[in-house]
């Protein structure tokens, strides 16, 4: 089939992409390997799945309507209920018609005689398109489990990254997690509510705050909703893709007990960027971060009795936020519970897993379930999952050998009308992802029509442009934190993947405005031709 546009994914991005150029009357089609919309909250369907950034927040603000009309019942909302609000966008806006599911597209090679992009499906169907749109998320290829013998295993084996449509039970078994990200955080105290017995092994703890959820008041929503623009407009212009706290001051300049008493002001909000918020030079400066993360440690000891536990359980190998910030219901808590135990793989690393189940340098614990929590291939696992080839069949891949490149993480030069939304090199994973989502679309929208206006029939970087605007995200990477930590940031988490900071950390605000005037400047830094 021909098309106008081709776009890979049908979540969040994929969604609302297909929704504007459909408006602007092009001929899209949307693939998808999974059976319904959603992307990572249709895969993610672990026990206590729910996202850290605010429903109010975390949902599309492009239509006014809708905005007003959904009704979120918990400040942070569970997978059930952002799946049904994806469905529910999905068919309010009649998107499914041109969307194909348990579709894989496995391959999209520009042909520089046509212009045109070939993609190719797992099926072996080929499509041909003008442009081509990558919608396939930061966090959907889940990173290859680097255990030994894990398909020994008799009992069990869950991935919280791909969690079964059928929901499994722990009661009464003897239940293992391994990892203690986002993800493992979120479900260890809802498994620990059914298994007779839970172990978590932990490779490196990770700091995390009490989400403080609650159901939310329906006068509250009526009230915040009546300034849902203003909200909106805070959140583009923010850091972080949520409203930015005030923060004029370095904790270094404060004593220690107005120090604490903002700190614990910021973890009464219980926020993702409540607390790095607290002060300006958190993310920049060693020794103001180490003031935020002794604080949380005495969090960490005051809640978990067992004092060997509770040591575990603090952080001490890279700053505070240089790694995903969490949020959790009750995971501190957890640990307090007879049957709940860590296993420190720092002390203790895994062997093996068995065939009764794991096995660590000390000794051999048997499960009934084990439960990997294990994370992703972040940022590019999923664009290189796609073997992608570029004019003079240049492959994406080679190109990205060393790390990312990419203009603005919009578009790479050497791949004409090809598109990422949330690419690397855009703010995407260090922000409020619907934000970022919405900017990159109706700034790929406002592209495409701008292109049609004209008649201007490619688009893509020119290498210069792409090569200083990767420097300029090594350069503010590197004033800050960040790069000090092994965090999936960084492409730590992989084993060969290159060291690289792949998101932009100067802020959702300043991206934006940079994004809006290379399109005011005639697209400076892209090549436009007839
Ligand atoms: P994360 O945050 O990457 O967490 C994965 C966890 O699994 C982390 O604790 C890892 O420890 C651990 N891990 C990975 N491989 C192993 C092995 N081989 N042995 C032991 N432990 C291991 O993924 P999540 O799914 O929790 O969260 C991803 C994002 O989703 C999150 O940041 C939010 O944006 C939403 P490590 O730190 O590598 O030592």
């Amino acid at each position: 089939m021909k098309y106008d546009a081709v776009v890979v994914g049908a979540g969040f991005a994929g969604m609302y992409m297909l929704y504007r150029l459909r408006e602007m009357g092009l001929s899209v089609q949307v693939f998808e390997s999974g059976s319904g919309v959603g992307g990572t909250w249709f895969w993610n369907r672990y026990p206590g799945a729910r996202c850290d950034v605010q429903s109010l927040d975390y949902s599309y603000s492009f239509s006014e309507e809708l905005q007003q009309e959904w009704e979120w019942s918990e400040r942070y909302a569970t997978q059930p209920e952002i799946l049904g609000y994806a469905n529910h966008v999905a068919d309010r806006f009649n998107l499914k018609e041109h969307i194909a599911f348990d579709t894989k597209i496995i391959s999209a090679n520009y042909q520089d005689s046509s212009k045109k992009w070939l993609v190719t499906t797992e099926k072996g169907e080929t499509h041909t398109s003008q442009f081509c749109i990558l919608a396939t998320g930061c966090l959907s290829v889940p990173k290859a489990i680097d255990i030994e013998g894990i398909e020994n295993f008799a009992g069990e084996s869950y991935y919280t990254s791909s969690w079964p449509r059928e929901e499994p039970h722990f009661g009464g078994k003897r239940v293992a997690v391994i990892g203690t990200g986002s993800s493992a955080i979120q479900t260890i105290p809802v498994v620990a509510e059914q298994a007779s017995s839970l172990t978590v092994y932990q490779r490196t703890a990770a700091f995390s705050q009490p989400a403080k959820n609650r159901t939310l008041d329906r006068e509250e929503v009526r009230v915040f909703k009546e300034n849902y623009q203003k909200h909106r407009e805070a959140s583009k212009h923010s850091l972080f893709g949520v409203p930015d706290k005030p923060m004029a001051q370095s904790a270094l300049e404060v004593d220690e007990k107005t120090r604490n008493k903002v700190y614990e002001d910021a973890w009464r909000e219980g926020t993702l960027i409540s607390l790095y918020q607290s002060f300006n030079d958190l993310l920049f400066d060693k020794e103001a971060n180490d003031t935020a993360a002794e604080f949380v440690h005495r969090k960490i000891r005051e809640v978990v009795k067992d004092p060997a536990t509770a040591d575990a359980l603090c952080p001490d190998e890279f700053p505070i936020a240089t790694k995903r910030a969490c949020l959790d219901s009750g995971y501190y808590q957890c640990f307090n519970q007879p049957h709940v135990s860590l296993v420190d793989l720092k002390k203790n690393p895994v062997e093996r897993v068995t065939e009764k189940g794991i096995k660590t340098t000390d000794q051999e614990r048997e499960f009934d379930a084990i439960i990997y929590a294990t994370g992703f291939d972040a940022m590019t696992g999923a664009i290189l999952g796609v073997e992608i080839k570029g004019s003079n069949e240049i492959s994406l891949r080679e190109k990205w050998f060393a790390g990312p490149k990419s203009y603005l993480g919009l578009g790479v030069s050497g791949f004409p009308n090809l598109f990422l939304i949330t690419g690397p090199g855009s703010p995407s994973v260090m922000s409020n992802m619907i934000v970022s989502i919405e900017q990159h679309v109706d700034w790929i929208a406002d592209c495409i029509k701008h292109m049609q206006t004209e008649g201007l029939s490619t688009i893509e970087p020119d290498s210069t442009a792409e090569q200083e605007w990767v420097d300029h995200v090594n350069d503010v990477a590197n004033a800050t934190l960040f790069p000090s930590a092994n965090s999936w940031y960084m492409g730590a988490n992989i084993p060969g993947k290159p060291r690289v900071f792949m998101p932009y950390i100067g802020g959702c605000g300043v991206y934006r405005e940079k994004c809006d005037s290379v399109a005011a400047k005639n697209y400076e830094g892209f090549v436009l031709n007839r």
